[in-house]
């Protein structure tokens, strides 16, 4: 394999659950990739995603601490905040699950993007955000996004930043295999995000509001 990032690992049970800690190891695992963009202008949209990461490991994290086995699952630990009333709460795990499912969202359009072939990233992300995140978003953090577009490099130099060591990118099997794998992340990837957003339909956690 010549891609690092492995949603592949992310169990889902049989009843459909997903245990918290493979989840955000995966989910950690992504940061890297993004911290390769080298740019400010990625400062923010880094800083969020990372903090939602955090607070959901911190409340695993003191629950073990406490003495408890820890949340058998991520929906074992967002129904734990409902019935306790604590998910509207903004230090929540339930909203920090809810916006991390949001960037999970944009990274996997933007990668099906680049995965379809699309040459120009600005236009990938462009594509992506307006499926995904945009819909959350009023009009000052839209531009904290046009902003943050252009700073993107060449698709050539993107793929480059995905492999684990030393590649060539203008190599037809290397980028062959690396989309191959890329195709297997997405699937496991898509698995994952689509089960979180079904338990967020079906409790009415998926608010609509605008940041
Ligand atoms: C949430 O943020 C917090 O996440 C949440 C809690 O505080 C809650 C309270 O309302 O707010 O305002 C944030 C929102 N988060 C809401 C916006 C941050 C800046 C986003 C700028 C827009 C740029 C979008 C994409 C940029 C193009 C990148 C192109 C790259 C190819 C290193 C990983 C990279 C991940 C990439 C995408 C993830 C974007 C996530 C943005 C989420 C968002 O809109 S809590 O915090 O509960 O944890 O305390």
């Amino acid at each position: 394999s010549v891609m690092p990032v492995s949603f592949v690992t992310v169990q889902v049970l049989e009843d459909g659950n997903i245990p918290v800690q493979p989840f955000l190891d995966a989910c950690r695992e992504l940061v890297p990739i993004f911290d390769k963009l080298n740019s400010t202008a990625f400062a923010p949209v880094k800083m969020d995603f990372s903090g939602n990461i955090r607070k959901i490991q911190q409340k695993q994290t003191s629950a073990i601490a406490g003495g408890s086995p820890g949340y058998p699952s991520l929906q074992a630990m967002v129904l734990a905040e409902v019935t306790a009333r604590q998910n509207i709460n903004s230090s929540s795990a339930t909203v920090a699950l809810r916006w991390l499912k949001r960037g999970l969202e944009f990274i996997r359009e933007f990668l099906r993007e680049v995965c379809s072939g699309g040459p120009d990233l600005s236009e990938c992300a462009s594509n992506a955000y307006s499926r995904t995140l945009k819909n959350y978003h009023g009009w000052v953090v839209r531009g904290v996004f046009a902003v943050a577009v252009k700073a993107l490099p060449y698709r050539s130099e993107f793929l480059r930043h995905l492999a684990e060591g030393e590649c060539d990118t203008e190599s037809q099997h290397y980028v062959h295999s690396l989309m191959n794998d890329m195709e297997v992340f997405l699937k496991h990837m898509n698995a994952v995000i689509l089960v979180i957003d079904d338990f967020y339909s079906h409790h009415q956690l998926d608010i609509q509001e605008q940041v």
